[in-house]
């Protein structure tokens, strides 16, 4: 069931583990701002983050701005997040070495 969409009980509880990630105004996506040291190090997270996406074959929708990074992470399928957005939300606080709250 990892692409059904999660009830907002459900979901207000994942994202008290997920540090850093908020749920956008419209309910449909979490997100998150990555800042890093600089450029190199921002593109370093998007590449492992874009390797992660093509394992879980589940993609960001993200913008980069020198060593800022932008993310929203929702499951177009089902029109709003899912078991699989959590799952990378957490892969890319791994990237940045922030663990579970
Ligand atoms: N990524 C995201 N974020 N949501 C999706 O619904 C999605 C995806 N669907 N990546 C996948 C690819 C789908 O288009 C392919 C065909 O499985």
């Amino acid at each position: 069931m990892a692409r059904a969409k999660l009830d907002p009980a459900a979901l207000e509880q994942a994202l008290k583990t997920l540090d850093g990630w908020d749920l956008a105004e419209d309910g449909g996506s979490i997100q998150r701002r990555f800042t890093f040291a600089d450029f190199s190090e921002a593109f370093a997270f998007m590449m492992r983050s874009a390797l992660m996406a093509e394992k879980l074959n589940h993609h960001p929708d993200w913008s980069n701005v020198y060593k800022t990074v932008d993310v929203s992470l929702s499951t177009h399928d089902a029109d709003g997040v899912t078991e699989l957005d959590l799952k990378l939300a957490l892969a890319m606080n791994g990237f940045v070495g922030d663990e579970p709250a």
